[in-house]
């Protein structure tokens, strides 16, 4: 495949802008494609992937990618092979007429994420327009064979194995101020404002281990503030009972990847910061995007149905992530259970996380599904 063109509409948060720019770098980097990437937001890209500053047409395409912004009259070329729709946006008029024309490049959407069962059904459907004709194919990404995949680099898990076996990892943590004491377990915090932080918190400060909760800027900002009586700014951490808070000026991409290596545990959201926390290989807690309640229970209960099917017994961690996500079981008696299993636990994620990256990634997938229509 040479030519593919990405259009992501910024609905809100950092997930659009992330998985757009992280599978845009992927197939220009290990599949040789020129990729365009229409943005209209460009700037969301600046803090999570400074690289792709580099990468606007003045800047001659860095790395196989060029980053445009998108505008109403964006058009792709006459070469370009595949159009993906992230997320099912709405395409600009000149790109959705070309698609009804004859010879039109292949209209993907690439879906949300999600492990329920209907995933594995909607993928690779077609849908052909009554108003023109053009066809719009679905690809969903997934946990299963029959799905999309997942978005994981080549190497990445290597590239974690290497920065974890020495003392690169330390080091690291010190260059940015985040080494924590020798006792302290370390969590990285990022979550919806709904998550019941301050509560969580007060857990930590009265809890029997110390820990060091390292949170990315503007996360949690209401529950911290709750927490400690004051808004926390980035910068040394606070400290209060067996908890040290601390926060970060937000990562780029691959610097969070490893501050989620570094970690004994992850609380994630969304769709890409949850994947990336896959790839970790250590106990995470996740919380889905905020929809209605059952809707939202009725994702994490699908994801944990195939994880524990994939990994084992996985009670604590389940009933973790429902009292994080759902409020049932409470809170306090989920965390200590959870927090006592800990030491048992990271062989269930590592065995959860090997079983998925036996499987082929989101790109190579995607690249296979586009050549077979093509
Ligand atoms: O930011 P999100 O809430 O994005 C969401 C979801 O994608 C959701 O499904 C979608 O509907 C909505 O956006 C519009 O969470 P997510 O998906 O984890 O994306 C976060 C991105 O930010 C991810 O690419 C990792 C990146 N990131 C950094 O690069 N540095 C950081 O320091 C942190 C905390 C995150």
């Amino acid at each position: 495949m040479r030519r593919l063109a990405i259009f992501c509409r910024v609905v809100d948060n950092y997930g659009d802008a992330g998985v757009c720019w992280r599978l845009a770098r992927q197939l220009a980097t290990e599949h040789a494609a020129r990729v365009t990437l229409w943005i209209d937001l460009p700037q969301a890209l600046a803090a999570l992937a400074p690289a792709a500053a580099a990468c606007t047409p003045a800047d001659g395409a860095g790395a196989g990618v060029t980053v445009r912004r998108w505008d109403d009259a964006a058009d792709v070329g006459a070469d370009e092979q595949v159009v993906i729709a992230a997320f099912g946006c709405e395409l600009p008029a000149p790109v959705r007429r070309r698609l009804a024309q004859p010879g039109a490049p292949l209209w993907v959407n690439l879906e949300y994420l999600s492990a329920e069962d209907w995933v594995a059904d909607c993928h690779g459907l077609p849908s052909t327009k009554p108003d023109d004709g053009a066809v719009e194919h679905f690809f969903y990404p997934g946990f299963t064979a029959d799905t999309g995949g997942l978005l994981r680099e080549r190497g990445l898990l290597a590239a974690r194995d290497a920065f974890l076996a020495g003392e690169t990892a330390k080091r690291w943590l010190a260059r940015r101020h985040l080494a924590a004491d020798p006792d302290e377990q370390i969590a990285s915090l990022f979550c919806y404002p709904d998550a019941p932080v301050s509560r969580w918190l007060g857990l930590l400060a009265d809890g029997p281990r110390p820990w060091r909760v390292l949170v990315p800027a503007g996360v949690a900002e209401a529950g911290i503030a709750d927490f400690l009586g004051a808004p926390l700014a980035v910068g040394a951490p606070v400290r209060r009972g067996r908890l040290s808070l601390q926060r970060f000026a937000l990562l780029t991409q691959d610097d969070y990847d490893r501050l989620l290596w570094c970690c004994d545990l992850n609380f994630v959201r969304g769709e890409d910061s949850w994947v990336r926390a896959h790839w970790a290989g250590r106990p995470f807690v996740w919380q889905p995007y905020p929809q209605d309640p059952a809707t939202r229970s009725a994702k994490l209960d699908a994801f944990l149905t195939r994880f524990e099917h994939g990994a084992g017994s996985i009670d604590a961690a389940a009933a973790m992530m429902r009292a994080w996500c759902c409020g049932d079981p409470p809170l306090s008696r989920a965390w200590r259970a959870f927090e006592a299993a800990l030491p048992e636990l990271p062989g269930a994620f590592r065995r959860w996380s090997a079983h998925l990256a036996a499987q082929d990634d989101l790109g190579t997938r995607l690249l296979g599904f586009c050549r077979e229509r093509l």
